[in-house]
């Protein structure tokens, strides 16, 4: 069988590009090699309390970091000093991480989830690094500006994550398909292990935090019953909710399923708001499962369409298979066509 690196899968894209200057290239190697580093450190995130607490100074008299920071300043650090990008976005940083010009200026700008479901990593569960790349559109002559961070998601050039699980995997998207690569710790390469994911066109589990179905409307109540319960045409489906979207999205991706984070529309003033980000997860992801047959909703429309109005801006998000997550869509809808019909409205 044909072994086949990150490096390897991501020059033999760039070759079908003649007039391609390596510059991209050079950028997801830079990203590979920030999961690796990051990767490392994940593993030996049970050892914290035998090698010194947070904030604290460990055995070798380093300065023990909150891994979320830690795997942010590594991207930036790494990244930044690349030469690729202009500015970079971090959903750990609240404005623009703007970059040094150290060669003529990246033509680039990456947007980051450095650590996407952290509250997980105490307990052991799956978390992972969300990213998107897109092109500077601000004048090449002068520094970037926020309109470069602030794209729909359309115009992503690539799109990927990288999970620190029982393995660690990365999963990329440059719109020629989505392509996974299992980290072999041995020799500490990215190998092909999914070429081409191809996510089934119906659900077979859902995903929602089932514990906000208090703050929901009537129409997301309704979707998740119809999931759950099934309808005359949908069988029911099994419930899988990690709490780690990347986790969920990549089940969800390989075997079939569709995630929603409902909007609460009854009391927002008490309830959680939608609470994931649309540069840093909703669309890097929507534009993974647009490649891969599947869909991504913001509950109204398509998320790769969504233009983003903040750099920290929430959205409600469905995503998954492809006649699920028009099914939702479909409710939702239907509730906004005739919103006498929702007794939790007004
Ligand atoms: P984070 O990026 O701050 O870790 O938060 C995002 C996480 C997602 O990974 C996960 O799907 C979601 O929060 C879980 O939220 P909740 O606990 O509200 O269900
Ligand atoms: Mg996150």
């Amino acid at each position: 069988m044909n072994i086949l690196t990150i490096e390897r899968h991501i020059a033999e894209t760039q070759r079908r590009f003649p007039e391609a200057r390596g510059n991209f290239s050079a950028l997801m190697n830079n990203i590979a090699f920030a999961a690796k580093i990051i990767s490392s450190h994940v593993n030996r995130a049970g050892l914290v309390n035998i090698l010194g607490e947070t904030g604290e100074e460990n055995v070798q008299g380093e300065r023990v970091q909150k891994l979320d920071l830690y795997a942010n300043e590594t991207i930036i650090r790494i990244i930044g000093a690349s030469g690729q990008v202009c500015a970079m976005g971090s959903e750990e940083n609240e404005t623009m991480i703007p970059v040094e010009d150290i060669h003529e200026g990246g033509r680039y700008v990456l947007l980051f989830d450095p650590l996407d479901g952290s509250s997980n990593i105490d307990v052991n569960v799956s978390i992972g690094t969300i990213f998107s790349i897109l092109r500077r559109v601000s004048p090449h002559s002068g520094p970037a500006q926020e309109r470069d961070l602030l794209q729909p998601g359309f115009r992503q050039v690539a799109a990927g994550y990288v999970i620190y699980g029982s393995s660690t995997v990365f999963v990329y998207t440059a719109g020629m398909g989505v392509h996974g690569f299992t980290l072999d710790p041995s020799c500490g390469e990215f190998l092909l292990s999914n070429e081409n994911i191809r996510t089934p066109k119906r659900a077979s589990v859902y995903s929602v935090n089932e514990g906000y179905a208090r703050y929901w409307d009537d129409a997301s109540r309704r979707v998740v019953d119809a999931f759950r319960l099934g309808t005359e045409d949908r069988p029911p489906l099994t419930s899988r909710y990690i709490g780690s979207l990347v986790a969920d999205f990549h089940r969800n991706l390989l075997c079939g399923g569709v995630f929603f984070y409902p909007a609460v529309s009854k009391s927002p003033d008490v309830a959680p708001r939608p609470k994931l980000r649309l540069l840093y997860e909703a669309a890097p992801l929507a534009y993974i499962v647009d490649q891969a047959g599947g869909y991504a909703s913001d509950g109204v429309g398509p998320i790769l369409r969504r233009q983003p109005s903040g750099l920290h801006e929430r959205v409600p998000l469905i995503i998954g298979s492809h006649d699920d997550v028009h099914f939702a869509e479909g409710i939702l809808h239907e509730t906004m066509a005739n919103p006498a019909s929702d007794q939790s409205l007004g």
